[in-house]
């Protein structure tokens, strides 16, 4: 597995542990610096040229890191992570597309309107507002959602995965915690902290110092 030391590359080692298998990480310097892989790494294993893409071995490259947690659950884990029932798998879809969307919600806010990413994407203020109200409300969706000790239910599933991975990410490196109004997501976001499976990230302190302050950079406040 080719990931990111962060971001979404971060859904596979929370998944690991539940999964109860070992895949070998190769974890790609954080953040992106392309000039400084071997010419043509990442288009060679993914013509998206985005992390994670997992290599399993036998021919196959997966360039998505929710076909890669659907694979790898199908493929090798010991517990069910996506539902018992049909009715029950609908759910966790439909929470991995919700917070798959305000991943990219949030992508949008934080590569348009963060001082971070100003040498690799185009600032733009309304695509950052955008990007933030959007991603607040399909945390408000999740909100009126969530039931139970996860996302959905008494055990984890990937949606789990997927949704801790931004939440943590968003607080952690952009300083963007989850909005007042969403209680129960807070609720959820810190019994899943408290989990094994979820590695407090190191993130370089000189990118922290800029990252860190997207809500005040951009003037967009959740
Ligand atoms: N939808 C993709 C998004 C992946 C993504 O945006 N990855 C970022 C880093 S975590 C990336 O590789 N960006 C580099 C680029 O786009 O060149 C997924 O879930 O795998």
């Amino acid at each position: 597995m080719w990931a990111s030391a962060r971001w979404r590359g971060e859904l596979a080692t929370l998944a690991t542990p539940h999964l109860g298998f070992g895949i070998e990480l190769v974890e790609v310097e954080f953040p992106h610096h392309p000039e400084l892989w071997p010419e043509g790494f990442l288009l060679k294993l993914n013509p998206a040229h985005s992390l994670p893409v997992l290599d399993n071995g036998r021919g196959l490259l997966i360039g998505q890191s929710i076909a890669i947690l659907e694979y790898l659950e199908e493929q090798y884990c010991a517990r069910n992570m996506l539902g018992a029932t049909p009715e029950d798998r609908a759910v966790t879809r439909e929470l991995v597309s919700i917070f798959d969307e305000a991943t990219s919600f949030f992508g949008l806010w934080a590569r348009q309107g963060g001082p971070i990413n100003a040498d690799r994407h185009r600032q733009n203020t309304a695509a950052a507002v955008f990007g933030a109200e959007r991603y607040v409300n399909k945390l408000r969706v999740a909100e009126a959602k969530q039931s139970g000790s996860f996302l959905f239910g008494a055990t984890p599933t990937i949606a789990d995965c997927v949704a801790s991975a931004l939440i943590e990410f968003a607080s952690q490196f952009y300083g963007v915690s989850l909005p007042a109004d969403c209680p129960k997501l807070s609720a959820w976001f810190a019994r899943m902290s408290e989990r094994p499976s979820m590695h407090p990230p190191i993130y370089p302190a000189e990118m922290l110092e800029v990252s860190r302050h997207l809500q005040e950079h951009t003037n967009i406040f959740v």
